[in-house]
């Protein structure tokens, strides 16, 4: 057709996988919080977000970190296309969440980067996993079924409204008097983190006192 110009997705033909995959590793994690429930444990975490990146944001990514812009870039070199936020109630939950992706059989964890022991200069608290799923696919390596990243970041509910407001403030963006703005981040993170350190307490507390009625 004249006049209609096809722009193939940096993704090419994966983009459907990769929504699969992301569905795939959702109803996991889902089964996990209700089977906790149904055993009367607390729940894993409070709610999860799942995202196939956008091939335009993709694209950027591979431009910011100087990558080439192939699919093969996006799906190995990027490892986040298919992202999974996980918010949990006390840091006491990202722990459990974390130790059963690690025992899990239908995935590996491959890289683990801890910004909660560790926070961020700028005061960013969030532990990320990057997990290696199989699928029923063949993927950029040409193998089948194939092996695809999943980066799994997680966080307390405190630490998802800071990580949030931060990115729409400034991680992205230019702003002005930006040493300021730093500060007065880094200064309200903390305290969130202080705040996350306190409801872990009253939450042992309650657990102490719990008895068996
Ligand atoms: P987006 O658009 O949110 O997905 P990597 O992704 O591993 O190649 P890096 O910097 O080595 O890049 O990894 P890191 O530090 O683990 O960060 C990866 C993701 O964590 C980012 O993805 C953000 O989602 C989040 N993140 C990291 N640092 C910050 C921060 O200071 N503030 C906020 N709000 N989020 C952060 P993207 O692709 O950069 O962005």
């Amino acid at each position: 057709m004249q006049g209609v110009e096809v722009v193939m997705s940096i993704y090419g033909p994966y983009e459907d996988a990769l929504n699969q995959i992301l569905a795939g590793v959702e109803d996991r994690l889902r089964e996990w919080n209700d089977h906790q429930l149904a055993m009367h444990r607390p729940k894993l975490y409070e709610h999860l977000i799942g995202r196939v990146k956008t091939p335009a944001s993709m694209t950027e990514k591979c431009r910011r970190k100087g990558y080439p812009v192939t699919t093969a870039a996006a799906l190995r070199q990027c490892r986040d296309a298919v992202g999974i936020w996980l918010v949990c109630n006390f840091i006491s939950d990202i722990n459990r969440c974390v130790a059963l992706l690690e025992q899990a059989d239908w995935c590996t964890v491959v890289q683990k980067k801890d910004y909660i022991t560790n926070a961020k200069p700028n005061g960013y608290r969030s532990y990320h996993l990057i997990l290696d799923v199989a699928a029923p696919y063949q993927d950029v390596d040409g193998r089948r079924p194939g092996r695809f990243y999943v980066e799994v970041q997680l966080r307390t509910i405190a630490m998802d409204s800071w990580a949030s407001l931060e990115h729409e403030i400034k991680y992205k963006h230019h702003v002005a008097d930006p040493e300021r703005i730093s500060k007065e981040l880094k200064r309200c993170a903390d305290q969130l983190a202080s705040c996350d350190v306190q409801m872990q307490t009253i939450r042992q507390l309650v657990q102490e006192g719990e008895t068996d009625e």
